[in-house]
């Protein structure tokens, strides 16, 4: 079987190889622009997503839309999460938070799958913590301010671990478990 993960990120393409190699589900890099509605739902911008996606007559493929969430700052930068890396980035996160006690966030992932003319949709979060500097140089985006204990950032524990516990991790649990059952129809 074979998936096309939808994205501008390699990123996250990297993390969904490696989850599911063990599968033999092999997932293949597409570059194909779709819109990102603008709001409050990560799921709704995946509906519209998918929708955009089939009418180009592109079937068989994953998008994820994903984003942190940082309690402090009132969910900042949350659905604006890509828009708050390119702008302000890591360091802009950090100076946000300078004197802020409060360091609780969450990260949210949602994916969604077209396969054999399904639709499933699924979403995993993962709280954490973000920390006073950044740290570690593996992974991609906010990683090397996120940490899910206070301790490492998920830029320190790499890809392999970070999907043990991440938001993408979680919502590819939910995946893996959704297409071994399309697999037994
Ligand atoms: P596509 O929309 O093309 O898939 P994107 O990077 O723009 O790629 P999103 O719209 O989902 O992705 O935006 C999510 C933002 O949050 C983006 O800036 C990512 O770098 C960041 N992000 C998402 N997942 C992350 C993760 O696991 N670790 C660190 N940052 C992450």
């Amino acid at each position: 079987m074979k998936l096309k993960v939808i994205t501008s990120n390699p990123g996250k393409v990297a993390e969904f190889q490696k989850a599911f190699a063990d599968m033999g589900i092999e997932m293949e890099h597409l570059r194909l622009p779709y819109d990102e509605v603008q709001t409050s739902e990560l799921e709704e911008v995946v509906e519209k997503g998918m929708a955009e996606i089939r009418a180009k007559g592109v079937r068989d493929f994953i998008i994820d839309d994903s984003g942190m969430f940082v309690n402090a700052l009132k969910g900042f930068p949350g659905v604006y999460s890509a828009y708050g890396q390119k702008t302000i980035g890591n360091d802009g996160i950090l100076k946000l938070m300078e004197g802020v006690e409060d360091r609780s966030a969450v990260f949210k992932c949602c994916i969604g799958c077209d396969i054999d003319g399904r639709t499933i949709i699924v979403t995993g979060t993962c709280d954490g913590y973000i920390m006073r500097e950044a740290r570690g140089s593996e992974g991609f985006g906010y990683d090397p301010i996120f940490s899910p204990d206070g301790k490492r950032t998920f830029a320190e524990i790499g890809i392999e671990e970070k999907n043990t516990m991440s938001h993408r991790g979680n919502a590819i649990k939910l995946l893996r478990d959704a297409l071994v059952k399309v697999d037994n129809h």
